[in-house]
């Protein structure tokens, strides 16, 4: 079929969209074609949010949530707020293939992960990671996660405990942050995520995620990237969908999930984006994310909201990668 393979993923992530593309084009697996790629973006470090050395948590760790599901037997594999291994859709395909286990957590997502041949454990850190994260610390306003903790007017520095010990209350230069200048300001000044779908030379499909999740996030929280149905989905009959951005918004809502059902009855990739979208939208107009969505004939198609969407496909009949752009 000259519509396969075919690759779709979140954002420009030119070389992992190619990483996936040499893969699948030589014969490998959605499955595997679609590890490979987000492994590519994991080693590139792509925009400073996926892999190692990644947007930090408050406490100045990195973390990585990542997820691998197959369109086909409907198994997934996914690892959430993984500590000290760099390779979160490795271990996530491990959970897949080596476990009855859907979801695994923290630093026991670690250990199987070693426990199963992956490298570890390795520091996440980078130069750029502590950068990031010693100058929101000292910053005199930080931006976080919170909500109805902090004082009426003030604002950091952050404390666990800003009852015990109130922020200073905020000069013209600082000031308290609506949950929309958060999301933009803490958690999703760049990219973020990576949410690839892989079409096989069989036709199969498969999807994966791979991210930090939120800088500055509060330890021990997990996004919609390990969540099947809310950062990526897939079913083989019907198509695939990856999402990015506000995960612990989206992830009430699965849009993914959404996407692929909608387009299950009928809908074209477009319209089931945009629906997965102003469903989120309606009670949360203040969101930020994208849905990319792909069908089985090889029709793909975005929706955003509060930002301006990239994502980036290549298919038989492209020289290379090509980037489409989606407006809000
Ligand atoms: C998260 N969805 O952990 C991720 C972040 C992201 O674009 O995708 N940003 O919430």
């Amino acid at each position: 079929l000259e519509q396969y393979p075919l690759v779709v993923s979140t954002w420009p992530f030119v070389e992992a969209v190619r990483a996936a593309w040499r893969a699948v084009d030589g014969g490998s697996s959605a499955v595997d074609s679609v590890v490979e790629g987000c492994s590519a973006c994991e080693e590139l470090r792509c925009d400073g949010t996926v892999g190692p050395g990644g947007s930090p948590d408050e406490n100045g760790e990195t973390t990585i949530d990542a997820l691998v599901m197959d369109g086909v037997t409907m198994e997934v594999g996914a690892v959430a707020a993984m500590r000290y291994v760099k390779d979160g859709i490795k271990a996530a395909r491990l959970v897949m293939q080596h476990t009855e286990h859907t979801l695994l957590v923290g630093e026991k997502a670690s250990e199987f992960a070693i426990s199963m041949g992956l490298p570890g454990p390795a520091n996440l850190s980078s130069a750029d990671s502590m950068e990031k994260w010693a100058k929101w610390k000292t910053s005199r306003c930080q931006p976080n996660f919170r909500k109805n903790i902090l004082p009426a007017n003030s604002c950091g520095p952050y404390h666990p405990n800003y009852l015990e010990h109130p922020g200073e209350t905020c000069s013209a230069s600082g000031q308290m942050l609506t949950s929309n200048s958060r999301s933009l300001s803490v958690g999703l000044h760049s990219h973020d995520t990576i949410s690839m779908a892989v079409i096989d030379r069989m036709g199969h499909i498969a999807v994966g995620t791979s991210t930090n999740g939120a800088t500055f996030k509060i330890p021990g929280r997990v996004g919609d990237g390990p969540i099947a149905g809310s950062s990526a989905y897939a079913v083989d009959e019907v198509g695939a969908c990856g999402a990015t951005g506000d995960g612990d918004i989206m992830m009430r809502f699965l849009p993914c999930y959404q996407v692929v059902e909608s387009m299950r009855l009928g809908m074209e990739p477009k319209l089931a984006a945009k629906d997965a979208i102003a469903r989120i939208a309606r009670k949360f107009p203040d969101f930020v994310g994208a849905v990319v969505a792909l069908n089985k004939k090889g029709e793909h198609a975005g929706a955003c909201h509060g930002w301006t969407f990239k994502y980036s496909v290549r298919s038989p009949v492209m020289k290379d990668v090509e980037v489409f752009t989606v407006l809000p």
